[in-house]
Order: C-alpha cells, then sequence, then structure tokens
C-alpha cells in the first residue's frame, strides 16, 4: 500500500491527563486534530517503536469511536504497524485490553475512552496509549507524546477501504494485518482462572434468596456481565441492569458512585438486594453497594487484601505487597501491617502501580477513585473487585451462613478500626479561580509553612503539611506537586489537588479522612462523622471564596 504523508498542523493542549487525552467529541473531529495525536503516539512509542509493532486497539464503544478506530487503521499502516488486533465492533473494557496485550505479547495498545466522562456528539472522547506490560504509558511516555504534538506537521497513512469491525477474523491487506476478535472471551477466560467460579456458584445456589444486582451504567461491561454473571455464574438475567453499551451512555454519567448510580442505591434499598455493584463506561471502576452498606473504594480494597488468601489466585501467587493512591484511606496500610507486607503510596494514576507490580513487590492496589485491581492485569478491574467479593462472600459463608457485605465490614472494623473518608468533587470550576486556590494553599504549606504548623482550626491541630512528592522506588522517576496534604496531630487528614481527568475547566477535588477505633462509632454515618474536618478543610482551603461554590457537584 502507498503511504502518503499528509501535512498537517499541530494543536495546541494535546497533553494526556491522569489517564489519556480526554477532551469534548467536537474537538476530536477537528480537521487532523485525531491523526496528529496518533501519529504523536506512534512516534513516541518505546523502542522498538512503532515500525513492524503489533498493537491492541479497542474502546468502551462511545460516540465517535468507530470513526477514531478508521483513522488509527489508517495511520498505524502508514507508520508500518504490522498487525493491530481490535475487539469487535471497537468493543473492549479497559481491563479485557490490558489483559490481551499481555496474553498476545503485543507491544501496547491504544485504548478510545474518557472513562466515566459522558458519552455523546456533545460530551466526551478520549485516546490512552498503553505500554506492553498492559499498563497506562507512564509519564515520561506521555511526556513525549506531548512534545510531538506540538511539532507534528505531517502524519502518514496508507488509504484503504473501510475495514468492517463486526467480522471476527484476521485480514491482511500487503502485508499489513487486522485481527477482529471477541471482545469477552479471553477476559471471562482470565476470571475463570483467577477466583473460585464453583464456590461463588455454589454459594448462590444454596442461598437462592441471596439477590445480586449489577448495573453496567450503559457502559462496555454489560456484555461482561452478560457472560460471567448471568451464563458462567449462573444469576439470573434480571440481576443486571442497564447492559446494553450506548454511545452516550443512554445520556448519563457511567460513573459508579452514590450520585450517577443511583438507580443502583435506591433497588437495592427498596428490594431488599444483598450485593449490588456498578462499574464505569470503560469497566475499570467499580462501587459495592449492599443494602445500608456503602463501601468506599478505600475500605474494598482493604477487605479485599484482608480476604486475599480465600481468592485461587492470591493462593498461587502469593501476596506480595499492597498499595494505594496517596488520597486514598489508610485503611490497606493497617492490613499491611497485620500481615507483614510492604505497603506503598503512589500518586493518583493507575500507570503509577506497573513498575511495582512488574518488579514484583505488589499485588493486590486501589484508589479512593473507585478503581480496584491487582497483577493480573496492569489496570484497575471493575469485573475483577466485583467478582472478588461474591468470591469472599462465597468464602465466608461456608464457615459461617448468613454474612453479607454489611457483616463484613463491621468484622473488618474490629479488627482493624475504622478510616472514615469522602471525597468532594466541585466540577467544572473556572480554571483560574482554581489555580488560585492551589497557589494559597501552596503559599501556606511553603512560604507559610512556620506559621501554619501548630495552628489549631475548631479541634484540629496542624501536625504536618505537603504538597506530595513520589520517587518511583524501581526507576528512580520523581514525580511532584501530586497534591497539597494537611495532617493533623490526631491523624486525621486533607488533601486537595486538581483532576487530570476533566475535559472543562477545572475539577477541585477536596478528600478529608480521619481513623477512629471507638466501635460505638462503626456504624455512623460518614458525612456526620467528618463534618468538623470538612468545614475545616474549607476554611483553610477558602474554597468557598476562590470559586464561588457552596456546594461540591458530587460526593462520593
Ligand atoms: C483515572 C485514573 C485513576 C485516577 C482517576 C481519577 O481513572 O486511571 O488512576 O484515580 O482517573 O483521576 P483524577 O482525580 O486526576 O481525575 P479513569 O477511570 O478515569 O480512567
Amino acid at each position: 500500500m502507498p503511504v502518503k504523508s499528509i501535512t498537517t498542523t499541530p494543536y495546541d493542549g494535546q497533553k494526556p491527563g491522569t489517564s489519556g487525552l480526554r477532551k469534548r467529541v467536537k474537538i476530536f473531529q477537528q480537521e487532523n486534530y485525531t491523526q496528529n495525536f496518533i501519529q504523536a503516539t506512534l512516534d513516541a512509542m518505546p523502542s522498538p517503536g512503532a515500525k513492524e509493532s503489533t498493537l491492541v486497539v479497542g474502546g468502551d464503544g462511545r460516540y465517535f469511536s468507530t470513526e477514531a478506530i478508521q483513522i488509527i487503521i489508517r495511520v498505524a499502516a502508514g507508520n508500518g504497524v504490522s498487525k493491530l488486533i481490535i475487539g469487535k465492533n471497537g468493543i473492549l473494557s479497559t481491563p479485557a485490553a490490558s489483559n490481551l496485550i499481555r496474553k498476545r505479547k503485543a507491544n501496547g495498545g491504544i485504548l478510545l475512552t474518557a472513562s466515566h466522562n459522558p458519552g455523546g456528539p456533545d460530551n466526551d472522547f478520549g485516546i490512552k496509549y498503553n505500554v506492553s506490560n498492559g499498563g497506562p504509558a507512564p509519564e515520561s511516555v506521555t511526556n513525549l507524546i506531548y512534545e510531538y504534538t506540538k511539532k507534528c506537521n505531517k502524519y502518514h497513512m496508507c488509504d484503504m477501504p473501510e475495514i468492517d469491525l463486526s467480522k471476527i477474523g484476521v485480514q491482511t491487506i500487503d502485508g499489513f494485518t487486522i485481527e477482529i476478535v471477541d471482545s469477552v472471551n479471553d477476559y471471562a477466560q482470565l476470571l475463570k482462572e483467577i477466583f473460585n467460579f464453583e464456590q461463588i456458584k455454589q454459594f448462590f445456589k444454596n442461598n437462592p434468596n441471596f439477590k445480586v444486582l449489577f448495573d453496567g451504567l450503559h457502559g462496555v461491561t454489560g456484555p461482561y456481565a452478560e457472560r460471567i454473571f448471568v451464563e458462567e455464574l449462573g444469576l439470573s438475567r434480571s440481576s443486571i441492569q442497564n447492559c446494553t453499551p450506548l454511545p452516550d451512555f443512554g445520556g448519563s454519567h457511567p460513573d459508579p458512585n452514590l450520585t450517577y448510580a443511583h438507580s443502583l442505591v435506591e433497588r437495592v434499598e427498596r428490594e431488599n438486594v444483598n450485593f449490588g455493584a456498578a462499574s464505569d463506561g470503560d469497566g475499570d471502576r467499580n462501587m459495592i453497594y449492599g443494602k445500608n452498606a456503602f463501601v468506599t473504594p478505600s475500605d474494598s480494597v482493604a477487605v479485599i487484601a484482608a480476604h486475599a488468601e480465600v481468592i485461587p489466585y492470591f493462593q498461587k501467587t502469593g501476596v506480595k505487597g499492597l498499595a494505594r493512591s496517596m488520597p486514598t484511606s489508610a485503611a490497606i496500610d493497617l492490613v499491611a501491617k497485620k500481615k507483614g507486607l510492604e505497603i506503598f503510596e503512589v500518586p493518583t494514576g493507575w500507570k503509577f502501580f506497573g513498575n511495582l507490580m512488574d518488579a514484583g513487590r505488589l499485588s493486590i492496589c486501589g484508589e479512593e477513585s473507585f478503581g480496584t485491581g491487582s497483577d493480573h492485569i496492569r489496570e484497575k478491574d471493575g469485573v475483577w473487585a466485583i467478582v472478588a467479593w461474591l468470591n469472599i462472600i462465597a468464602a465466608v459463608n461456608e464457615k459461617r451462613p448468613g454474612v453479607g457485605i454489611k457483616e463484613i465490614l463491621l468484622e473488618h472494623y474490629q479488627i482493624y478500626g475504622r478510616n472514615f473518608f469522602s471525597r468532594y468533587d466541585y466540577e467544572e470550576v473556572e480554571s483560574e479561580c482554581a489555580n488560585k486556590m492551589v497557589e494559597h494553599l501552596r503559599h501556606l504549606i511553603g512560604v507559610g509553612k512556620d506559621d501554619f504548623i501548630g495552628k489549631t482550626f475548631g479541634q484540629f491541630t496542624v501536625k504536618e503539611a505537603d504538597d506530595f512528592e513520589y520517587c518511583d522506588p524501581i526507576d528512580g522517576s520523581v514525580s511532584k506537586n501530586q497534591g497539597v496534604r494537611i495532617i493533623f496531630t490526631d491523624g486525621s487528614r486533607i488533601v486537595i489537588r486538581l483532576s487530570g481527568t476533566g475535559s472543562q475547566g477545572a475539577t477541585i477535588r477536596l478528600y478529608v479522612e480521619k481513623y477512629s477505633q471507638n466501635v460505638s462509632e462503626y456504624e455512623s454515618d460518614t458525612q456526620e462523622a467528618l463534618k468538623p474536618l470538612i468545614d475545616v478543610a474549607l476554611q483553610i482551603s477558602k474554597l468557598q471564596e476562590f470559586t464561588g461554590r457552596a456546594k461540591p457537584t458530587v460526593i462520593t
């Protein structure tokens, strides 16, 4: 096929954020915008580079995905890529793509997703590059992509007819191979190797009144849920809802939290569902929710780590170490301490776990942003986390029948104490206002530090404060300014940082955490328990003054 080199003009602002480039669809639809970014991504691919490489391509099926895939096919061919492995109809959940990259020993993958951000012609699209370990590209690579976008004045492509993405099979055009694969098979196989499906099935058989409800929020996990929960684990079809993937997610936010998964939450409460769960647009996030028992993501990963020995995968590999992102509560640290395991605190972004996993020092990790996972792949994995909980419940019930989500949580608090945790999001704030607030905080903990440390706000006295900095223990790379932390003398803390995944204005994230070993508090309402700390966080940050926002957009 003849390669054409097309003259183009660089676009500003093609800097990948926490997890790839996320912008409004209309921005990606601009002339050559997507082509430029793909060219820059291929140029930045780590050695041996794009030429003769194999790449996995797929995504959450959001609006503009199929157009983007046709562009990727042509630009990949123009850059000498040998083979593309593409999910049927362009569909691959993020964990399934990570698995395919690893299983097929591909050189990397291009994932088309803006995760939990809404989709449709007026909403978001995203492109993310994953490296050969199956995980999101590290900052060294994403920074290089950005550098290439700034000087991208040419891209290479081959003219070819539109490829039919709906037909599973292999086609080769002039030495360039396109393989369309089933989106679900390999992933379902992986989960069957990790978990004790027989034990879970037996538990459902023994407890026919144990109700399960999974909500796919019209994201990519619908077909995965159908296969795993219905076909493999034998639940009824009425145990899953919103499981048809839609390009605009039915007009809602495909974000599994108390605000956006409210239909699940309401049904769990109203219909006395024992086990509720949801996953996001691209299937890497999850929420676990039982009647009167919302499991915070920070608690979820701690519970999974505490019970890891019931999961066949960890019986084989052992648990090598645990980790969390900095804003995530320290509940998992307490499990690590008790089990004598290494614990790591990394910046926000799943990419920071990859090196530790590759080095064999990390098995289970999680983030407060509804991300939970393990070293079975290099992405967080929503369905994995949900099946992990089911496996734990099934195993615990063999010894103590009648135990559900709430009992497991309370037992966990009895052993480890409770880390109350909440996050306030202020979405689409004017960037200038948000930046001013961050400057104010940096001043407090920088130049003003001597006055700030030791100062008392309400019942809290400041013990330490910094802007989180991380030095990767494996490759020594340093990531600075990862979030302002203010730690009080009683161990409570607040963290404030700007999100790296929004597509419009700035999103301020305010995280608060308080630890309690007071048994009478274990069933307390989180917001009530944290109210004094939240008030102090608002007072110190002057968030309302800087942004004019009296209330957060979302509380989790
Ligand atoms: C991405 C990253 C996560 C991160 C989350 C929130 O998740 O993969 O590691 O915690 O964004 O990031 P931020 O606070 O910067 O918005 P996803 O599910 O959006 O790909």
